[in-house]
């Protein structure tokens, strides 16, 4: 923990430092240069990455260069929960991650990664680029974060050592999930162990043995090679969790208004690209794991799966409640 904090710290430091050198030359003719590191989980060229990378390229093009956004792919600056942390604190300055770690910061997103709570992708599209979405990503201010985009990430579903056709089949099992107290409940809702893990460790613990499965989407499920090592996938689709991209609010409250609606456009202006690429490299996973020879597991019949996480709304806070409400009403 010192370690990190130390690390943070310094981080921090020599952020500052970089910063008042670019300001330094700002107050020059020269117009002011400003780099921003953006945090990826991903690797090079998975479809988020590719986005973060759209979305670079645009805010550099519309400020002829003055405004650099490097992306790390590939958790180069840390798994996503740590990242979320610093750039809550402005040692990073953007990043794009799921929006179950981020729920911890900001609870109010878990009414947008309900279980079964969108019809399809269409609804869940309607409502991010609509009113609640864009109310709900103005609420991340207050935790420190300025929300910028929503990215594709599919619909999750459990991959096993061991086959699981029903629910009974997951009780006992240690199913890995990511650092959101609903992903915890969820998984003990369905009678399984919920063990909260970082992304980059997951590949190993399937190996090992340390859990019997984990959840995700084809891409992830592909691109980790998670399908190596746990070769059952049950198609019961539990949620469909929006990506988001975030900058800090502390990094954002230093650029001009200008500069910072730029950011937000250009990061609004990737998103079709993402959603494109994500389609693409979704198929692509899909038709690569099923050649693999995987035994992929449909589910005829989601009503079980359904009631069986109904606990988990009635444990929803009142103004969740409110917003899952106007969720289902959108049409
Ligand atoms: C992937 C998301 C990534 C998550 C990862 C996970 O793209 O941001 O953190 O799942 O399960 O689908 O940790």
């Amino acid at each position: 923990m010192k370690r990190i904090i130390l690390f943070s710290v310094s981080l921090l430091l020599v952020a500052s430092m970089a910063w008042s050198a670019g300001r330094a030359e700002g107050s020059a003719a020269a117009p002011q240069q400003v780099v921003l590191r953006l945090a990826e989980t991903h690797g090079p060229d998975y479809p988020t990455t590719l986005g973060n990378k759209e979305f670079a390229r645009l805010v550099e093009e519309r400020t002829n260069g003055r405004i650099r956004i490097e992306v790390y792919p590939s958790a180069q600056l840390g798994e996503e929960r740590a990242v979320i942390e610093q750039v809550q604190f402005g040692a990073i300055d953007m990043t794009r991650v799921s929006i179950s770690p981020l729920a911890a910061f900001a609870p109010q997103l878990d009414a947008l990664q309900m279980p079964f709570l969108y019809r399809d992708k269409d609804h869940m599209w309607k409502v991010l680029r609509g009113e609640i979405g864009a109310e709900i990503m103005e609420t991340l201010e207050g935790s420190g974060f300025v929300g910028l985009a929503w990215y594709d990430s599919g619909s999750r579903s459990f991959y096993t050592r061991r086959p699981v056709r029903t629910i009974a089949d997951l009780r006992g099992m240690r199913i890995r999930v990511q650092e959101s107290e609903l992903m915890v409940g969820l998984v003990q809702g369905l009678g399984a162990v919920a063990t909260p893990m970082p992304f980059g460790e997951v590949y190993s613990a399937l190996q090992t043995g340390v859990i019997d499965g984990a959840e995700n989407n084809w891409p992830s499920y592909y691109a980790t090679s998670h399908f190596e090592v746990a070769p059952y996938f049950t198609l019961n689709h539990h949620t469909r969790v929006p990506e988001i991209i975030v900058a800090s609010k502390i990094v954002m409250d230093r650029l001009s208004p200008a500069d910072q609606e730029i950011i937000r456009q250009a990061a609004w202006d990737s998103m079709d690209y993402q959603i494109s690429q994500w389609e693409a490299f979704e198929q692509e996973a899909e038709a690569a794991v099923r050649a693999n020879g995987n035994t992929i597991i449909e589910i005829a019949d989601n009503t079980p799966w359904q009631q069986a996480m109904q606990p988990l709304y009635a444990r929803l806070s009142p103004a969740n409640q409110r917003v899952v409400e106007r969720i289902r009403a959108v049409r």
